[in-house]
């Protein structure tokens, strides 16, 4: 019933709201997993479906985006808590020209709920950036997010620029992807190690990774 409340106050663009619902969840001891996914998640769902259709627009997608956030930033030091020492490090950002940071964001939190020291890079990010950003972090996996099919090619060309820097020097990551139009057939074709389908899958690959 009340995460309903939640999913309508995203719809509504009430970020003040959405802020005080999810509080009230979180207070009666409601799994977060399911504050953000019948509550925020399938609001944003419900929003794409309305862009899609013709009857919602860009800045009425940025302010659901802003209302979601505002839930999401309540839930995401409960998500993160653990207190153990980090099982690896993954660094992590949405590829250049693609500005998309929500699905990311959740990725990054649920990866640090699950241990990981995420070095987070924002959007729009260069492939060189994702390599320095590696190195410097001694990263075991590097993760790229992308949402638009116009980013598809962008992630092409940074994952090739990481496969090649592993091959001329001691670098060495596995790479991770992810977002709505990426498959594990074309994973598999730009030469990643994994597609994810959604945070949990995210988790469940880097875990593997740093077991291997
Ligand atoms: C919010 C939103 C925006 C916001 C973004 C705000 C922000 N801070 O992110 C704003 C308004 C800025 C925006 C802008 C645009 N958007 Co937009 N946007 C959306 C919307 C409604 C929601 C995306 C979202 O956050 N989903 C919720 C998250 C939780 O899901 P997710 O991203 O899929 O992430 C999950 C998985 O994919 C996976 N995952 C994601 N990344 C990764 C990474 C790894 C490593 C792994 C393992 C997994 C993983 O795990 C996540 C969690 O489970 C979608 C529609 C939709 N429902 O998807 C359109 C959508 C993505 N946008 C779209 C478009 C067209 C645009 C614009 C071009 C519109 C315009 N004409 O200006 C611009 C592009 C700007 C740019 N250069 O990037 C289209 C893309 C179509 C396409 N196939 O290319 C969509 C699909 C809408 C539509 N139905 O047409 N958008």
């Amino acid at each position: 019933m009340s995460l309903e409340r939640i999913y309508d106050a995203v719809l509504d663009f009430e970020e003040d709201d959405v802020a005080e619902l999810v509080t009230a969840e979180i207070e009666a001891g409601i799994d977060p997993q399911e504050i953000l996914q019948k509550g925020l998640v399938a609001a944003l769902d419900t929003v794409g479906e309305r862009f899609s259709e013709g009857t919602l627009f860009v800045p009425e997608m940025l302010m659901a985006a802003d209302a979601m956030k505002a839930g999401l930033d309540l839930l995401r030091p409960i998500l993160a808590e653990t207190g153990a020492k980090p099982v690896g490090t993954v660094v992590i950002g949405t590829v250049k020209g693609d500005l998309h940071d929500i699905g990311k964001n959740l990725v990054c939190m649920v990866l640090e709920g699950a241990g990981f020291l995420v070095v987070d890079l924002g959007t729009d990010v260069h492939p060189e950036v994702f390599i320095d950003a590696a190195r410097e972090n001694e990263a075991d996996i590097v993760a790229l997010s992308a949402l638009l099919t116009t980013s598809m090619s962008e992630m092409e060309r940074a994952v090739g620029a990481i496969c090649k820097a592993k091959e001329n020097s001691n670098f060495d990551v596995k790479i991770m992807i992810g977002g709505p139009p990426i498959t594990s057939e074309f994973a598999a074709k730009i030469g990643a190690d994994a597609y994810g389908v959604d945070a949990p899958t995210a988790v469940k690959h880097a875990r593997d990774f740093v077991r291997a």
